[in-house]
């Protein structure tokens, strides 16, 4: 069965061509999928377009449209073994972690199903004038360019389908090149659950072929994209001359701040899990260690050596806690970031290799691997390497780590632990960042907004603001008994 689902249809790319995908965990051939070029690109955005303009989604009462976004969750759950396969194939996640990201799938549409059916958003405005019946109310953006990344396929593909179905748009989804299957499982449940055609538009392909007219096409009225700040620019760049309204999420580098008062093993444990999780390949990674002088040697002594136990392994390897990056060229970039790092006086306390075990050697593995004694300005503590890398650096006091910490271009999320709650606060409130964990890190919720201050981006996902991306608000000004003005009198 071809995998470009366009105006209802499946259908192969018109170049014929296809791309092979293999898992990252071990090579292995997974399955080759059409790979679109412009013209099936170009095809996506008429019938999205033409589905907007004359078809019955946008047109569809909101209860509707909820009822549909709740069915999809019901599927979602159906299939969620299949799914969470599909997932750990394409990326090579253990198939544990994708198992937890379906759930929060399912629940991310039930959000976005609950909230547009709930009427939220509409209001009257009471104009203090007699006879002035004045109403806000909200209606769909229009044709939506989606494009998504690789690192959590499905999981961002759902924060930017649900919002924008419930809110009654069409659109055309590209995922990532890498990781397109989840996304063709979307499209069967999204057709299974009774959405009209050309509602929902897939193409699959390289980003510059099939991603950049996504974003220039005068039919395309918004682009939401979550991937790299390189690529963010260019779309921004793209998005101008038509004036697109555009939601970038474009990653983090995201400092983790440890006071002396914190609990100690409650602080190394999590320090682990935030940068570690997923190898690092997490927008919200805390990569970015921040401790007080008087703890840093205790601390990075036990990080370092529970880093070291961490065990690597492909999906369906019980025992691993961690799995392989996403490409050759991915792991090649992580590798050049430690080198630099190295190079410009970090100290290598862990990792900073491919594992020895011949069993993971036709995998993209890395180590997990810490840094201390890195400074600011060092190339690994300013960009985002998306690798399990950890970068050490000390602070005297609360003016210093608040200091440390904001010295980035990036300002997607931050952790602070300790137990003095004033300052948590404190830290809280100045941090420059979209989220803020204390005592705690990663975890969130759909109804809790989620995106970037400074250049990790522009605009929220979740919560009513992940709505409202994808919403035009309109004023109605109805006077209900005209008589003339007679300014010019
Ligand atoms: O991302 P790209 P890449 C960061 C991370 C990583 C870096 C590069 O630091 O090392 O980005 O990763 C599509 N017009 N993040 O190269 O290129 C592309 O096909 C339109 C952070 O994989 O940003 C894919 O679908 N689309 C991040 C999507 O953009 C284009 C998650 C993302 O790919 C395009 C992933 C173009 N000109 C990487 N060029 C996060 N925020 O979580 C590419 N694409």
């Amino acid at each position: 069965m071809p995998e470009l689902f366009i105006d209802g249809r499946w259908t192969a790319a018109v170049a014929g061509q296809t791309r092979e995908i293999r898992c990252p965990a071990d090579g292995a051939f997974v399955a080759a999928v059409d790979e679109a070029g412009p013209k099936d690109a170009a095809a996506a955005v008429a019938a999205a377009r033409d589905a907007f303009d004359r078809g019955p989604w946008p047109r569809t009462p909101a209860a509707e449209r909820a009822r549909l976004l709740l069915r999809v969750a019901d599927l979602l759950e159906r299939d969620k073994d299949a799914l969470a396969r599909a997932e750990s194939l394409d990326t090579g996640k253990r198939l544990v972690e994708s198992e937890y990201d379906l759930d929060d799938i399912a629940n991310c549409f039930r959000y976005f199903g609950n909230l547009i059916g709930s009427g939220a958003g509409d209001r009257v405005v009471d104009t203090g004038q007699p006879g002035v019946d004045s109403r806000v109310v909200h209606e769909p953006v229009g044709v939506c360019s989606l494009i998504t990344p690789w690192n959590y396929p499905l999981l961002q593909t759902a924060w930017k389908v649900a919002p924008a179905l419930a809110a009654g748009n069409t659109f055309v989804l590209k995922p990532s090149e890498l990781t397109p299957h989840t996304a063709i499982g979307l499209m069967h449940l999204l057709a299974e659950a009774g959405l009209p055609s050309g509602a929902a538009n897939l193409v699959l392909g390289a980003g510059p072929a099939v991603g950049a007219p996504l974003t220039s096409d005068e039919r395309v009225d918004l682009v939401s994209f979550t991937g790299g700040v390189a690529t963010g620019r260019h779309i921004m760049a793209a998005a101008a001359p038509t004036v697109k309204k555009i939601a970038l999420e474009l990653g983090g580098k995201n400092p983790n701040i440890v006071f002396a008062d914190a609990d100690f093993d409650t602080a190394v444990d999590y320090a682990l899990t935030a940068v570690f999780l997923h190898s690092g390949q997490v927008c919200s990674a805390g990569a970015r260690l921040l401790v007080q002088q008087e703890l840093h040697d205790a601390f990075v002594d036990e990080l370092a050596a529970r880093a070291r136990t961490i065990r690597l392994g492909g999906p369906f390897d019980e025992h691993a806690r961690t799995g392989p990056l996403i490409s050759a060229a991915h792991r090649d970039k992580v590798e050049a970031y430690v080198a630099a790092g190295l190079d410009e006086g970090a100290v290598l306390r862990v990792g900073g290799k491919r594992p020895d075990d011949p069993a993971l050697r036709d995998g993209y593995y890395y180590l997990p691997t810490v840094l201390d004694d890195c400074v600011p300005g060092m190339s690994v503590v300013r960009d985002e390497s998306f690798g399990p890398v950890l970068t050490v650096e000390r602070f005297r006091d609360e003016d210093e780590a608040l200091a440390l910490a904001n010295d980035t271009m990036y300002g997607l999320a931050g952790g602070v632990w300790t137990q003095d709650a004033g300052r948590a606060e404190r830290i809280a409130s100045k941090l420059r960042a979209g989220t803020v964990w204390i005592n705690d890190f990663h975890p969130y919720v759909p109804q809790a907004e989620w995106g970037g201050m400074k250049q990790s981006g522009i605009g929220r996902e979740l919560g009513p603001a992940g709505l409202a991306e994808y919403q035009e608000s309109k004023h109605i000004w109805r006077n209900t008994s005209p008589r003339p003005q007679r300014w010019f009198e």
